[in-house]
């Protein structure tokens, strides 16, 4: 299988986030993507698609932002990684605001997610790392192939971050498959957490069909989104699935689950697969409560795999570190047989 990897995503590392009720050591550490790659041995890097196909999903305004928001946090007089701390009520009027802190909260839903002065390069060569394992996928060379991307991708919408994620690689990718003349596509979402970037994105949008296999957003972040009736609008109307599932889940709940997402997407008539692949349901993970067990990955994937649509993988969260790149291979491993 191909995969591509950028070591410029490592130069992304934010000190702290916020949540439940104080700071703590940031979960995204560059040093997953490194487990990840000393268990897979070969990687390729990336090509340069430039910023068209991230404009294709991403607004303008909101990439201007991230190219120079660590720039007027320095500015600012600020130390450390840029940070918002006032959000606006969803209804409220727009409103051309130019202090920092009113453009992290215009861009922005949470304090989890720091810019760094490394944050957009590091997410730059992500979004190229997914367009890059997408290509040998749509010219047929490759059924499947991975993209190591980090920072992850399927919390940030077209004009916000959060959720660790800055650019949608997974909706970057569905898109530049559609630009290619290689839709309707299907985004699977298997990250422990409700992949609410992807969702908003296509939510409108008959041609992309997401679904995603998450906690149950009662509980769990990012609360907002991911609840079961949540199912697309207007010509998206029915092509979105949520499938919620409780804290303590196994691997033995959760193949029915994934039978029922696999079921829709055949069933919607993809031409290509996109899979938002998380390993924080992984029993081990450390802000995560899913009980699956390393060799259960493979089991996950070759049920996807038995859909036989062209498959790029990539990849979203995960945070035992020390197993991240077993549950990789173990994932991968899957789309092999
Ligand atoms: C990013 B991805 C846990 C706080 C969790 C944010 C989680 C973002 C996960 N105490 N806060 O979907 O893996
Ligand atoms: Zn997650």
């Amino acid at each position: 299988m191909i995969k591509v990897f950028d070591p410029r995503q490592l130069t992304h590392a934010p000190a702290q986030e916020f949540h439940n009720g104080g700071w703590a050591p940031h979960a995204d550490v560059p040093s997953r993507a490194e487990s990840i790659v000393a268990a897979l041995g070969d990687t390729k890097p990336p090509r340069d698609f430039g910023l068209d196909p991230i404009r294709a999903v991403h607004a303008s305004d909101y990439l201007d932002f991230l190219q120079s928001a660590h720039a007027m946090w320095r500015d600012s007089g600020r130390e450390g990684d840029a940070v918002g701390y006032v959000w606006p009520v969803v209804g409220r009027r727009p409103l051309n605001l130019s202090r920092i802190d009113a453009l992290l909260g215009r861009f922005s839903y949470d304090a989890g997610t720091p810019i760094t002065p490394d944050s957009w390069n590091a997410a730059y060569w992500g979004a190229q790392t997914a367009l890059t394992a997408l290509a040998p996928v749509l010219d047929g060379s490759a059924r499947s192939s991975f993209a190591l991307c980090r920072p992850p991708g399927h919390h940030s919408g077209a004009d916000y971050l959060g959720g660790y994620c800055y650019l949608n690689n997974a909706a970057i990718a569905a898109q530049a498959a559609i630009d290619a003349g290689q839709g309707p596509v299907a985004i699977l979402d298997v990250d422990y957490h409700h992949g609410n970037g992807t969702q908003d994105i296509f939510l409108g949008r008959g041609d992309v069909f997401f679904a995603s296999i998450h906690a149950d957003p009662a509980t769990d972040y990012p609360f907002f989104w991911g609840h079961a009736d949540e199912r697309g609008e207007g010509a998206g109307e029915g092509t979105t699935l949520n499938l919620p599932l409780p804290r303590g889940t196994d691997f033995a709940a959760y193949r029915g689950a994934l039978a029922r997402a696999l079921e829709a997407i055949a069933a919607f008539g993809a031409r290509t697969l996109i899979v938002s692949y998380g390993a924080d349901t992984f029993e081990g993970d450390p802000i995560s409560y899913f009980k699956i067990r390393t060799p259960d990955y493979a089991d996950m994937a070759a049920d996807i795999a038995a859909l036989g649509l062209p498959t790029l993988i990539v990849m979203e969260g995960g945070y035992a570190v020390d197993a991240l790149g077993a549950n990789v291979v173990s994932f991968l491993s899957g789309f092999e047989v």
